[in-house]
């Protein structure tokens, strides 16, 4: 058996060079592993779809590892217990109509399951900016988060896809920067982003599922994002709206792919 340190660093940099080729060109780039762009990602990558997903930080997961205030339990309404069954999650009934989740099995089940179904994920890497033509997103600009921390000036790498989700929680940070420096509007009352809005979790749970939808051609919400882009409330730590949200914006998508190819 040969396991000298050249052979493995070649091992690590063929695979990777070997996923960020496949990556160059793909059907959908998520922004944001957190609950909802995971489970969107696993939709539509069950549905064969070329999906990779790009994470700041370096771990996987966003905000479900922290429970509600560093406890670590999740809570689930009964509304996405078929999400919860699809990812074999174990859910414990607590009062009338919601589980509670572990946090930790949640996140990792989320990201095996995902991975698994075939989306590529790359941690550790930020999106920067989209591209457009002319007045549509088509692509994201990545650069490595090491390299925005430290503020050095180093250009970014860009990417091309049919759809972008902009999956990336309160900050709705893919939003933020279409509505700055794309031509055009964004799809909702005032044209630009509404703003989030203080704690109500009944009516911002029914919400997200409402807010999340294509916001900019080829531009896509969900999970905490479709609630910061069309103002509506948060919710605290159930996440019942965020695995829905997810699936909502996978179908979405996948219609949105169809009818692109229809039209190609
Ligand atoms: C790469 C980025 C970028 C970028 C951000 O915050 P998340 O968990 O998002 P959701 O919407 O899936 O879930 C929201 C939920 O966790 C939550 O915060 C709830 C329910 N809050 C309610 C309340 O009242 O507070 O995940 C977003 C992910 C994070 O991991 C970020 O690091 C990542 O997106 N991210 N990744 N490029 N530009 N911006």
């Amino acid at each position: 058996m040969r396991t000298n340190e050249t052979l493995i660093t070649r091992a690590i940099i063929d695979r990777y060079f070997e996923k960020l080729k496949k990556t160059i060109e793909v059907d959908v780039a998520v922004v944001g592993a957190g609950p909802a762009g995971l489970v969107a990602a696993y939709y539509l990558a069950k549905a064969g779809r070329r999906v990779s997903i790009f994470e700041r930080k370096l771990s996987i997961g966003g905000g479900i590892w922290g429970g509600g205030m560093l406890f670590n339990e999740i809570v689930v309404q009964e509304d996405a217990k078929h999400i919860l069954d699809e990812f074999d999650l174990r859910a414990n009934p607590y009062g009338e109509g919601l589980y509670t989740i572990d946090a930790v099995e949640t996140a990792a089940t989320l990201t095996s399951r995902a991975v698994k179904a075939g989306a590529s994920v790359f941690n550790c890497i930020s999106v920067e900016d989209v591209v457009m033509r002319p007045d549509r997103v088509v692509g994201v600009v990545l650069n490595w988060s090491p390299v925005e921390m430290a503020g050095l000036h180093v250009d970014p790498l860009s990417i091309r896809c049919h759809a972008v989700l902009d999956a990336t929680g309160h900050a709705t940070e893919v939003v933020h920067v279409v509505e700055r420096k794309v031509p055009g509007k964004l799809m909702t009352p005032t044209g630009k982003i509404e703003g989030e809005q203080s704690m109500w979790p009944e009516k911002a749970e029914k919400l997200t599922l409402e807010n999340t939808r294509e916001v900019f051609p080829g531009l896509f919400i969900a999970g905490m994002a479709a609630n910061a882009v069309f103002g509506a409330p948060r919710m605290g730590p159930i996440f019942g709206g965020m695995f829905l949200s997810g699936e909502k914006v996978a179908g979405l998508i996948l219609k949105h792919l169809e009818e692109e190819a229809e039209g190609r």
